[in-house]
Protein backbone atom coordinates (compact mmCIF):
# COMPACT_ATOMS: atom_id res chain seq x y z
CA UNK A 1 0.00 0.00 0.00
CA UNK A 2 1.54 3.49 -1.01
CA UNK A 3 -0.15 5.69 1.17
CA UNK A 4 0.92 8.74 -1.03
CA UNK A 5 -0.94 7.33 -4.05
CA UNK A 6 -4.36 9.23 -3.66
CA UNK A 7 -8.29 8.59 -5.48
CA UNK A 8 -7.06 7.74 -8.90
CA UNK A 9 -3.66 6.77 -8.59
CA UNK A 10 -2.53 3.77 -9.41
CA UNK A 11 0.35 1.71 -9.80
CA UNK A 12 1.79 0.84 -13.87
CA UNK A 13 0.99 -2.70 -15.33
CA UNK A 14 4.49 -3.51 -17.31
CA UNK A 15 5.30 -6.41 -19.05
CA UNK A 16 8.19 -7.91 -20.14
CA UNK A 17 8.37 -10.47 -23.43
CA UNK A 18 10.96 -12.04 -25.46
CA UNK A 19 12.59 -15.76 -25.87
CA UNK A 20 14.05 -17.81 -23.99
CA UNK A 21 17.19 -16.70 -22.72
CA UNK A 22 16.80 -13.11 -23.79
CA UNK A 23 17.02 -11.26 -19.95
CA UNK A 24 13.55 -10.99 -19.10
CA UNK A 25 13.79 -12.63 -15.71
CA UNK A 26 17.06 -10.70 -14.66
CA UNK A 27 16.07 -7.38 -16.01
CA UNK A 28 12.73 -7.48 -13.80
CA UNK A 29 14.63 -8.30 -10.98
CA UNK A 30 16.44 -5.18 -11.09
CA UNK A 31 13.51 -3.30 -12.31
CA UNK A 32 11.36 -3.50 -8.83
CA UNK A 33 14.74 -3.30 -6.98
CA UNK A 34 15.55 0.38 -8.98
CA UNK A 35 11.36 1.24 -8.62
CA UNK A 36 11.66 0.62 -5.03
CA UNK A 37 14.71 2.42 -4.06
CA UNK A 38 13.55 5.37 -6.04
CA UNK A 39 10.48 5.14 -3.40
CA UNK A 40 7.82 3.66 -5.86
CA UNK A 41 6.44 0.70 -4.57
CA UNK A 42 6.82 -2.43 -7.10
CA UNK A 43 6.47 -5.91 -6.85
CA UNK A 44 7.34 -8.90 -9.42
CA UNK A 45 5.22 -11.37 -10.90
CA UNK A 46 6.33 -14.15 -13.60
CA UNK A 47 4.15 -16.33 -15.64
CA UNK A 48 3.55 -19.16 -15.55
CA UNK A 49 3.21 -18.89 -11.93
CA UNK A 50 4.75 -22.33 -10.78
CA UNK A 51 2.98 -22.66 -6.99
CA UNK A 52 -0.56 -22.43 -7.72
CA UNK A 53 -2.31 -26.07 -8.67
CA UNK A 54 -2.42 -24.87 -12.13
CA UNK A 55 0.89 -23.96 -12.37
CA UNK A 56 2.26 -27.34 -11.41
CA UNK A 57 0.37 -29.03 -13.70
CA UNK A 58 1.95 -26.46 -16.42
CA UNK A 59 5.44 -27.09 -14.88
CA UNK A 60 5.20 -30.21 -15.36
CA UNK A 61 4.37 -30.95 -18.82
CA UNK A 62 7.31 -27.81 -19.40
CA UNK A 63 9.38 -30.38 -17.62
CA UNK A 64 7.92 -33.18 -19.83
CA UNK A 65 7.14 -34.71 -17.29
CA UNK A 66 3.04 -35.10 -18.27
CA UNK A 67 1.54 -34.78 -22.10
CA UNK A 68 -0.79 -32.40 -22.81
CA UNK A 69 -3.10 -31.60 -26.08
CA UNK A 70 -1.49 -28.29 -27.64
CA UNK A 71 -5.24 -26.59 -26.61
CA UNK A 72 -5.18 -27.91 -23.02
CA UNK A 73 -1.73 -26.68 -22.38
CA UNK A 74 -2.36 -23.46 -24.45
CA UNK A 75 -6.03 -23.08 -21.75
CA UNK A 76 -3.82 -23.75 -18.69
CA UNK A 77 -1.47 -20.69 -19.20
CA UNK A 78 -4.65 -18.50 -19.44
CA UNK A 79 -6.39 -19.89 -16.18
CA UNK A 80 -2.74 -19.12 -14.75
CA UNK A 81 -3.18 -15.52 -15.35
CA UNK A 82 -7.24 -15.48 -14.62
CA UNK A 83 -6.12 -17.13 -11.48
CA UNK A 84 -4.07 -13.60 -10.88
CA UNK A 85 -6.30 -11.28 -11.95
CA UNK A 86 -7.88 -10.21 -8.93
CA UNK A 87 -4.83 -9.76 -7.26
CA UNK A 88 -3.13 -7.83 -9.62
CA UNK A 89 -5.93 -5.38 -9.52
CA UNK A 90 -6.11 -4.87 -6.15
CA UNK A 91 -2.26 -4.47 -5.84
CA UNK A 92 -2.35 -1.69 -8.91
CA UNK A 93 -5.48 0.20 -7.54
CA UNK A 94 -3.31 -0.03 -4.27
CA UNK A 95 -0.32 2.07 -5.77
CA UNK A 96 2.02 -1.28 -6.23
CA UNK A 97 3.56 -0.82 -9.81
CA UNK A 98 3.69 -4.75 -10.87
CA UNK A 99 6.53 -5.67 -13.04
CA UNK A 100 5.42 -9.28 -14.99
CA UNK A 101 7.19 -11.30 -16.39
CA UNK A 102 5.66 -12.56 -19.51
CA UNK A 103 1.94 -12.72 -20.14
CA UNK A 104 -0.87 -13.21 -22.69
CA UNK A 105 1.55 -12.42 -25.46
CA UNK A 106 4.00 -15.45 -24.66
CA UNK A 107 0.66 -17.45 -24.02
CA UNK A 108 -0.50 -16.20 -27.98
CA UNK A 109 3.30 -16.60 -29.57
CA UNK A 110 4.31 -20.33 -28.28
CA UNK A 111 1.07 -21.70 -29.05
CA UNK A 112 0.43 -19.89 -32.22
CA UNK A 113 4.41 -20.91 -32.97
CA UNK A 114 3.08 -24.62 -32.81
CA UNK A 115 0.36 -23.86 -35.46
CA UNK A 116 -2.55 -22.61 -33.68
CA UNK A 117 -5.04 -20.02 -35.01
CA UNK A 118 -3.52 -16.64 -33.85
CA UNK A 119 -7.27 -15.64 -32.99
CA UNK A 120 -8.32 -18.55 -31.43
CA UNK A 121 -4.91 -18.09 -29.05
CA UNK A 122 -5.90 -14.62 -28.27
CA UNK A 123 -9.38 -15.43 -27.13
CA UNK A 124 -9.07 -16.69 -23.53
CA UNK A 125 -6.90 -13.34 -22.17
CA UNK A 126 -9.42 -11.31 -23.72
CA UNK A 127 -10.80 -9.08 -20.59
CA UNK A 128 -7.41 -9.73 -18.66
CA UNK A 129 -5.70 -6.51 -17.67
CA UNK A 130 -4.08 -4.39 -20.19
CA UNK A 131 -0.71 -3.40 -19.48
CA UNK A 132 -0.03 -0.08 -19.65
CA UNK A 133 3.44 -0.35 -21.20
CA UNK A 134 5.09 -4.05 -22.67
CA UNK A 135 8.96 -4.14 -23.23
CA UNK A 136 10.22 -6.62 -25.73
CA UNK A 137 13.92 -7.52 -25.26
CA UNK A 138 15.14 -7.81 -29.17
CA UNK A 139 17.46 -11.17 -29.12
CA UNK A 140 18.00 -13.13 -32.20
CA UNK A 141 17.08 -16.52 -31.49
CA UNK A 142 21.00 -17.63 -32.85
CA UNK A 143 22.21 -14.71 -29.78
CA UNK A 144 19.60 -16.22 -27.28
CA UNK A 145 20.79 -19.96 -27.79
CA UNK A 146 24.37 -19.10 -27.22
CA UNK A 147 23.99 -18.08 -23.70
CA UNK A 148 24.41 -20.52 -21.19
CA UNK A 149 22.01 -22.84 -22.96
CA UNK A 150 18.75 -23.41 -22.63
CA UNK A 151 17.15 -25.50 -19.68
CA UNK A 152 16.50 -28.76 -21.01
CA UNK A 153 12.61 -27.31 -21.02
CA UNK A 154 9.79 -27.83 -23.59
CA UNK A 155 10.00 -25.26 -26.20
CA UNK A 156 13.97 -24.55 -25.41
CA UNK A 157 15.04 -25.49 -29.00
CA UNK A 158 16.69 -23.03 -31.59
CA UNK A 159 14.43 -24.23 -34.61
CA UNK A 160 11.21 -23.52 -32.30
CA UNK A 161 12.31 -20.04 -31.16
CA UNK A 162 12.46 -19.19 -34.07
CA UNK A 163 8.74 -19.55 -34.82
CA UNK A 164 8.30 -17.64 -31.83
CA UNK A 165 10.44 -15.14 -32.94
CA UNK A 166 8.11 -14.42 -35.71
CA UNK A 167 4.61 -14.93 -33.62
CA UNK A 168 6.05 -12.06 -31.95
CA UNK A 169 6.56 -9.95 -34.66
CA UNK A 170 2.66 -10.34 -36.22
CA UNK A 171 1.64 -9.79 -32.21
CA UNK A 172 3.48 -7.05 -31.86
CA UNK A 173 2.20 -3.02 -32.32
CA UNK A 174 3.44 0.28 -32.27
CA UNK A 175 2.95 0.56 -28.59
CA UNK A 176 5.32 -1.72 -27.50
CA UNK A 177 8.97 -0.58 -26.43
CA UNK A 178 11.71 -3.01 -28.64
CA UNK A 179 14.71 -2.74 -26.56
CA UNK A 180 17.52 -4.19 -27.91
CA UNK A 181 18.78 -6.93 -25.53
CA UNK A 182 22.39 -7.56 -27.10
CA UNK A 183 23.69 -5.13 -24.93
CA UNK A 184 25.27 -5.37 -21.69
CA UNK A 185 22.67 -5.92 -18.46
CA UNK A 186 23.74 -2.68 -17.07
CA UNK A 187 23.15 -0.83 -20.23
CA UNK A 188 19.24 -2.91 -20.67
CA UNK A 189 18.74 -2.35 -17.00
CA UNK A 190 19.22 1.69 -17.46
CA UNK A 191 17.28 2.18 -20.50
CA UNK A 192 14.46 0.30 -19.26
CA UNK A 193 14.20 2.10 -16.15
CA UNK A 194 14.11 5.30 -17.74
CA UNK A 195 11.10 4.07 -20.03
CA UNK A 196 9.40 2.30 -17.28
CA UNK A 197 9.55 5.63 -14.98
CA UNK A 198 7.69 7.37 -17.58
CA UNK A 199 4.47 4.92 -17.66
CA UNK A 200 5.04 4.94 -13.64
CA UNK A 201 4.63 8.59 -13.15
CA UNK A 202 1.80 9.02 -15.98
CA UNK A 203 -0.36 6.04 -13.48
CA UNK A 204 0.38 7.74 -10.40
CA UNK A 205 -1.27 10.84 -11.96
CA UNK A 206 -4.67 8.88 -12.71
CA UNK A 207 -4.96 6.81 -15.81
CA UNK A 208 -7.93 4.15 -15.91
CA UNK A 209 -7.03 0.60 -16.92
CA UNK A 210 -8.51 -1.24 -19.31
CA UNK A 211 -8.78 -4.91 -20.40
CA UNK A 212 -6.41 -6.72 -23.42
CA UNK A 213 -7.96 -7.65 -26.40
CA UNK A 214 -11.52 -5.73 -26.38
CA UNK A 215 -12.80 -2.51 -27.32
N1 LIG B 1 4.95 -19.99 -22.05
C1 LIG B 1 4.77 -19.04 -21.10
C2 LIG B 1 3.90 -20.40 -22.88
O1 LIG B 1 4.07 -21.25 -23.73
N2 LIG B 1 2.68 -19.81 -22.72
C3 LIG B 1 2.45 -18.85 -21.78
O2 LIG B 1 1.32 -18.34 -21.66
C4 LIG B 1 3.54 -18.44 -20.94
C5 LIG B 1 3.31 -17.42 -19.88
O3 LIG B 1 6.55 -21.24 -20.91
N3 LIG B 1 9.37 -21.22 -22.73
C6 LIG B 1 6.24 -20.67 -22.17
C7 LIG B 1 7.41 -19.79 -22.46
C8 LIG B 1 8.58 -20.44 -21.79
C9 LIG B 1 7.95 -21.37 -20.76
O4 LIG B 1 8.47 -19.73 -19.09
C10 LIG B 1 8.34 -21.09 -19.32
P1 LIG B 1 9.73 -19.18 -18.26
O5 LIG B 1 9.61 -17.67 -18.37
O6 LIG B 1 10.96 -19.72 -18.94
O7 LIG B 1 9.55 -19.71 -16.88
MG1 LIG C 1 12.54 -20.16 -19.95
Amino acid sequence: MDDNCKSGCRGALVVLEGLDRCGKTSQSARLVKNLDELGYPAELFRFPDRNTVIGQMISSYLNSDSQLDDRTIHLLFSANRWEKRSLMESKLRNGITLIVDRYAYSGVAFSSAKGLDIEWCKAPDMGLLAPDLVLYLDISPEKASERGGYGGERYEQLEFQKKVAKSYEILRDASWKIIDANRTVEDVQEQIRDIVLDYVKTCRNGKSLSQLWLK
